[in-house]
């Protein structure tokens, strides 16, 4: 490769590497600067609504000893540092419980990092890199944080009427009217009645979001909340976008006693080591709360109609692809 020398003069040529050049054509398309000027308003309308509902805003956290297991497998590359190994963060949730000792009302602008499998490479919905609004209320309850969501998302919406008009023409594309609360569905009706892939073939025929409600507890994580009156059943819930686009965010309350912790990471058949620093500081107690994150790049890609999430970034790190 022969790299320019800097001195005056030199004439600007597409760069050697078709990589590069993709990367620099990406940033070039009309649809994705509109997707990123969306994406900026959209950031600041969260960033208002959860500072004006009191919430203090937490820095993210990028590497830790310890981070979300997740409930399907991802690559899992560590850091070692100082022989300690450290894990990159696939999300905050164990820190938004943890700083609900601090702070009774806590969200972050959280990048999460997520080698995901190829076969997840053309969902349009997924990237290794994507960042989720998370949020954590202490001593709430599901429906107190459900109700925070919807309110979160009308008041994006409002904001981007009067902030992105132009956008909006840009993209040909109307802003959704949300008449909240938001319908519920039972997570287990509905997979009886449409199989396994209900999620999208409801998120293709609703006509606004909705939320899916009483997840069962083999299809979480263990740090979600087992409903003490239905055992087997969670105390969480998904908000799932209209048209086909598919997951909107997560949540629940959490598990925050210590023997319940230690009984659902063991029946999940995992071990209490791999969250040692985890349960040392749940030992030392947490407080109960209730909490979502949403995931930006997804926020932006419903409400710019746009196909794939890598339309709402510049530099987007799409699975099993090279990327600036
Ligand atoms: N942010 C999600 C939650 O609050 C967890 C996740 O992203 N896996 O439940």
């Amino acid at each position: 490769m022969s790299l320019p020398s800097g001195a005056s003069g030199d004439v600007p040529s597409a760069p050697e590497d078709a990589r590069v050049r993709g990367a620099l054509s990406h940033m070039d398309h009309p649809r994705v600067r509109a997707g990123v000027r969306l994406g900026s308003e959209v950031r600041r309308a969260l960033g208002e609504f959860f500072h004006r509902e009191g919430f203090v805003e937490i820095a993210p956290v990028l590497v830790a000893p310890v981070t979300d297991p997740l409930n399907h497998p991802v690559a899992d590359p560590t850091v070692d540092y100082y022989g300690q190994p450290f894990q990159l963060t696939r999300s905050m949730i164990f820190h938004k419980q943890l700083a609900m000792r601090a702070f009774p009302r806590v969200f972050v602008f959280s990048p999460n990092l997520r080698f995901e499998p190829r076969e997840r490479s053309s969902t349009g919905r997924h990237l290794v890199e994507f960042t989720q609004v998370d949020v954590e209320v202490r001593d709430a309850d599901r429906e107190e944080v459900m109700t925070l969501a919807e309110r979160a998302l009308t008041h994006v919406v409002d904001h981007l009427a009067q902030h992105a008009r132009r956008t909006f023409a840009q993209l040909g594309r109307r802003l959704p009217v949300l008449s909240p609360p938001f319908p519920r569905r039972d997570w287990r009706a509905a997979r009886a009645e449409h199989g396994p892939e209900f999620e999208m073939a409801l998120s293709r025929e609703s006509p606004t979001p909705f939320w899916l409600v009483d997840i069962p507890l083999p299809e979480r994580e263990f740090y979600d909340r087992e409903d003490p009156a239905r055992p087997g059943v969670l105390r969480d819930m998904d908000l799932i976008y209209p048209e086909g686009y598919g997951e909107a965010l997560s949540g629940g309350e959490r598990e925050f006693e210590l023997p319940a912790i230690l009984r659902r990471i063991h029946a999940k058949g995992q071990s209490v080591e791999q969250f040692r620093w985890y349960v040392e500081a749940a030992q030392a107690g947490l407080p109960p709360s209730a909490g979502f994150g949403i995931g930006v790049e997804r926020l932006v890609r419903w409400l710019g109609g746009l196909s794939d999430v890598a339309e709402t970034s510049l530099f987007p790190k799409r699975i099993g692809t090279w990327s600036l």
